[in-house]
């Protein structure tokens, strides 16, 4: 088992809704660290580039409104399979498919409206906390 990091997102639906504190309690439950968090208003810019893998995909304007259409909390997760195991209490991306306990099952609105973000390999988990954090405000 190897201690990795990965990033998560917090989502507008979920923090319209104040729901930052039962989302973090399901991470710290499912064994991960928040070891940096920060709440920011995204950009398009940003949003754009974060997203860009998807900017083919016919969803990726709205994607895009969405994820700026209100604040966000970025994450840096810690633990052992840290990737994983975010993406197992994250559930599937549309919440109809989304297993009983997971945070999508039991907050996401909609398969936009999904309530979080995290990671899919440890590759871009790298890159995605890089992208928002400076090394020395990630503290393991
Ligand atoms: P994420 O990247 O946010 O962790 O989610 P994911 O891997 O489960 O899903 P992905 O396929 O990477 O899609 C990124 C986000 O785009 C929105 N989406 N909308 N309208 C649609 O059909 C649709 N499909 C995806 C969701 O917000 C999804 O999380
Ligand atoms: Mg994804």
């Amino acid at each position: 088992m190897a201690i990795e990091r990965t990033f998560s997102i917090i989502k507008p639906d979920a923090t319209r809704r104040n729901l930052t504190g039962k989302i973090n309690a399901k991470l710290e439950d499912a064994g991960l660290r928040i070891v940096a968090q920060k709440r920011i208003h995204m950009t398009r810019a940003q949003a754009e580039s974060f997203y860009g893998v998807h900017r083919e995909r016919p969803f990726f304007n709205d994607l895009v409104t969405f994820m700026i259409s209100g604040p966000v909390v970025v994450q840096v997760l810690e633990g052992e399979n840290a990737v994983a195991r975010n993406r197992e209490v994250m559930g599937a991306t549309n919440p109809a498919n989304a297993d009983a306990g997971t945070i999508r099952k039991e907050f996401a609105e909609s398969i936009e409206a999904n309530s979080v973000h995290g990671s899919d390999s440890l590759e871009n988990a790298a890159i995605e906390i890089a992208y928002f954090f400076a090394g020395t405000e990630i503290v393991g």
